[in-house]
């Protein structure tokens, strides 16, 4: 890949996962850290530490060629800004969900001082030729946050979760003024064009903002926008599919199956991942298709995730109590519907999992991409590849058309889905994965950071900088 040989790439999101090669960071990570290891750079982000009194000490560190710089927070910190405003306010909002979204000032305070003190302690590393690139929604207003500081750099902004419609980000307190952090930036990205569509929605009918194509006009800012849908290293998830790991995976999850066909669903433990609608869809099944009902099996993975907030807590313990009841009243003694699994498992052991199932159930209610649906493409035997059931509401459905589409609220859309896949036809698995595959190999991770930072990289800093 081609960068701009002065300048460096300085990452900045909530968490740094950069450096360690052994398969078990994610595709965004792998991702970020070779277009760093390319370009020179620094990954900057939340240490996870805790300290009792926040110093803005910086920890230089280099892994796996990249240069990361760790900062820890107070407790209320991450109490107000990363329990409170990223996870309890924004997540759900985000999420169409409002029923579970907590508006409280607290939160937005402790959010806005989180984000002044990652900009204090970053601004030192900005050097004068740098591109910032910030992730994420924990983040907003860093971009902000810099200009104040001085900073006239090219910054980018990648959103990796959904847009809200408007009516639903209007109930925010303040929603207009977070909004306008977001206007220090010279680069928006999201997910997919639906998502970029209801931002410009908000920006014109909220607060005058004008679009002129590509780009969004405030006052004296302009701001491009993009939809740029995330991707997965493809190449690299397919040979962990061949892994030794991920064949002994494969096998013992063949043998143990004694002939019936697995479903997989791999998941945080997230409300917006729809996994009470899914077993619900899958109970729908069961009752609907007694006879083909011992033929299969749902394999759940979910690691917990976010226990610190308790709507979290909460959809673990009703999944545990709707599992405990769909095995309770469908179980024989050879046979158990749904077998449930509360951790996580290294990535090529999740590859040969995903390669051994018939059917990938990838159900959210609303997900700004999901890469399960892309792993699961990838991991599938080109001669005897799976079915991925998908949900409409997730990013990753504007680009996979070969999958099996559903509306996740209806259990009877999931039903029919499952039948529809297990009666496919060998040909026709292999013409869908075929079309899937061809995206999940073209609109790789790779394609992603290019298609972004090539923008990014183009775009003059005008109007952007401080009066
Ligand atoms: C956000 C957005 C967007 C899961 N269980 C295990 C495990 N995982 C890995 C998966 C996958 C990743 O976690 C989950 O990625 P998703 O994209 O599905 O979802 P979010 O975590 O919600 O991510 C999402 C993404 O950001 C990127 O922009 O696609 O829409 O919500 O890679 O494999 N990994 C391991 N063990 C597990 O048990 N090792």
């Amino acid at each position: 890949m081609e960068f701009h040989p002065l300048s460096r790439l300085i990452v900045i999101s909530n968490r740094v996962s950069a450096g360690n090669s052994n398969g078990a960071q994610g595709g965004l990570a792998v991702a970020l850290t070779s277009a760093l290891r390319e370009m020179g750079g620094i990954w900057f982000g939340w240490s996870g530490e805790l300290t009792e009194e926040f110093s803005g000490q910086v920890n230089l560190d280099r892994k796996g060629g990249v240069t990361t710089a760790t900062v820890d927070l107070e407790e209320q910190d991450v109490e107000e800004y990363y329990n409170g405003y990223a996870n309890r306010t924004l997540w759900p909002l985000f999420h169409y969900r409002i029923d579970l979204a907590e508006y409280e000032r607290d939160f937005a305070g402790g959010y806005r001082r989180a984000n002044e003190r990652f900009a204090e302690t970053v601004r030192p590393l900005i050097e004068r030729d740098d591109v910032v690139w910030v992730q994420d929604y924990h983040m907003f207003p860093l971009g902000e946050e810099l200009r104040r500081r001085g900073c006239r750099n090219r910054m980018g902004f990648f959103l990796h979760i959904p847009w809200p419609p408007r009516r639903l980000l209007g109930t925010l307190p303040g929603a207009n003024r977070l909004v306008e952090t977001l206007f220090a930036y010279d680069v928006i990205g999201f997910q997919t064009a639906e998502w970029l569509e209801a931002f410009c929605d908000f920006v014109r009918e909220e607060m005058g903002a004008r679009i002129e194509g590509d780009v969004v006009v405030l006052g004296k800012r302009r701001v491009r926008l993009l939809d740029c849908p995330i991707g997965i290293d493809a190449r690299e998830f397919a040979g962990l599919a061949a892994s030794p790991a991920a064949r002994l995976a494969f096998r013992q999850m063949r043998d143990s199956a004694v002939g019936r066909e697995m479903i997989v669903g791999v998941d945080r433990l997230d409300y917006s991942k729809g996994l009470e609608e899914r077993f619900l869809g899958y109970e729908r099944f069961l009752t609907e298709h007694p006879e083909e009902r011992k033929e299969v099996f749902l394999l759940q993975i979910a690691p917990p995730s976010r226990a610190a907030v308790e709507s979290y807590q909460r959809i673990r313990s009703t999944l545990e109590g709707l599992s405990g009841r769909i095995n309770g009243a469908h179980a024989d003694l050879d046979w158990v519907p749904i077998r449930y699994v509360n951790q996580g498992y290294p990535r090529d052991v999740l590859a040969g999992v995903y390669r051994a199932a018939r059917i990938g159930l990838v159900t959210p209610l609303r997900d700004g991409m999901n890469l399960v649906a892309k792993e699961y493409v990838a991991a599938q035997d080109p001669e005897d590849p799976g079915v991925l059931i998908l949900s409409r509401f997730a990013g990753a459905a504007s680009q996979l058309e070969g999958a099996v589409l559903v509306n996740p609220y209806s259990a009877e859309e999931m039903s029919d889905a499952i039948m529809q896949a297990l009666r496919m036809p060998l040909s026709e698995r292999i013409e869908r994965w075929r079309r899937m595959m061809d995206n999940v190999e073209q609109q790789d991770v790779m394609w992603w950071l290019k298609r972004f930072t090539d923008v990014l990289f183009e775009e003059a800093p005008a109007g952007n900088v401080p009066a």
